[in-house]
């Protein structure tokens, strides 16, 4: 029977718990544009007792500083207005070229308002703004996640801001290829060793994407194989994984724990494996706990990966079916 990618999505769907990411998400998205803006100021100064994210960088920076210039000169309430716009996705020029970064220059950007903002030169929250209970429910249901999946929050509500530049074509913007490389602080695992697992491609991938080697990693994909990234539907093709990596992969730590292998019938493999992930934003300071489900062809290519971010500790644990 030929694999496909809808089949492919099921595997071991049985021993997936449900995230309280996107549910802390879907709270978030119902709070009116003021409320999002301080909510993210609160949630952001409050993780940063304990994490704070490394500096992007000059090049990273670089990629962001028109439109940083043009913010820091504005007046107080221009300023409001463009992050407004931003966070109610509004179609204005500021937020057709924030919608055109690539994730980690979006992270850049507000990196630099948000110590803009602790200095004192940006309004961190709209001028007489007042904290309505709406946050404070967010707030409270984002204290229960951990560090993980509060970055994951922060992230995604970022990633999801500025207009939707979709539909626009491509870019003008730099973009995969021209990504300034994050620079790696720990040293790469040259032989990768999960409890469980032997197969090739799944330690080959793992070596390869700690070594930002994605050449070597799309090389162990199907051509028709597929990536599916956490609450993302599946990239489908070498190309568009490749293009998706060089964007967002970077400078990532994989460091899987142990894992299971069923091998089916057809001579096709099924593995989940479970582990910690930790993003050069963050470093070693904070670990993600996730799991990739991978289904291998016969011929012992990928043909689909998935990377789930995990509810709790304890489902590194989980793997079997039940
Ligand atoms: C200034 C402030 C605070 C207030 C203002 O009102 C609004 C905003 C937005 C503000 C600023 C917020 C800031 C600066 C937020 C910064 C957040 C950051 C830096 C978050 C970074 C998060 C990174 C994460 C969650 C990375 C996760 C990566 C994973 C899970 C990777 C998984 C992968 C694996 C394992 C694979 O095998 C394949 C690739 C893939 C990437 C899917």
């Amino acid at each position: 029977m030929a694999l496909t990618i809808q089949s492919a999505q099921t595997i071991f769907s049985n021993t997936q718990v449900p995230s309280p990411i996107p549910a802390t998400i879907a709270l978030f998205d119902q709070l009116n544009v003021d409320d999002q803006l301080a909510y993210l100021w609160y949630a952001y100064t409050e993780m940063g007792k304990t994490i704070t994210p490394a500096a992007p960088g000059a090049a990273r920076l670089q990629l962001a500083e028109g439109l940083l210039t043009q913010i820091k000169q504005m007046s107080p309430e221009e300023q409001t207005k463009v992050m407004r716009d931003l966070a109610s996705r509004a179609d204005t020029p500021i937020s057709r070229s924030y919608g055109f970064f690539s994730v980690n220059t979006k992270l850049a950007f507000w990196y630099e308002l948000g110590e803009l903002m602790k200095q004192g030169l940006i309004t961190p929250i709209p001028v007489g703004y007042q904290m309505s209970p709406g946050v404070k429910v967010v707030l409270e249901a984002t204290q229960k996640l951990d560090q993980g999946q509060q970055i994951t929050v922060l992230r995604n509500t970022v990633v999801d801001m500025g207009f939707d530049t979709s539909e626009l074509g491509p870019s003008s913007y730099p973009k995969a290829d021209t990504e300034p490389a994050f620079p790696r602080t720990t040293p790469v695992i040259s032989s990768v060793k999960i409890d469980g697992v032997t197969e090739p491609a799944v330690l080959g991938y793992i070596e390869a994407m700690n070594a930002d080697n994605f050449d070597a990693a799309i090389a162990l994909f199907t051509p028709d194989g597929a990536l599916q990234p956490p609450f993302q539907k599946p990239i489908v093709g070498q190309k568009a994984i490749a293009k998706y990596m060089r964007e967002e992969a970077q400078g990532l730590n994989m460091m899987p724990k142990q894992g299971i292998c069923e091998v089916q019938p057809d001579g096709s493999k099924q593995l989940k494996i479970t582990g910690v992930v930790q993003t050069p934003w963050f470093g070693v300071n904070v670990g993600m706990n996730i799991s990739w489900r991978f289904l291998i062809n016969p011929e012992g290519k990928i043909f689909f990966v998935a990377i789930d971010m995990l509810a709790s500790p304890q489902e590194l644990m989980n793997l079997r079916r039940i």
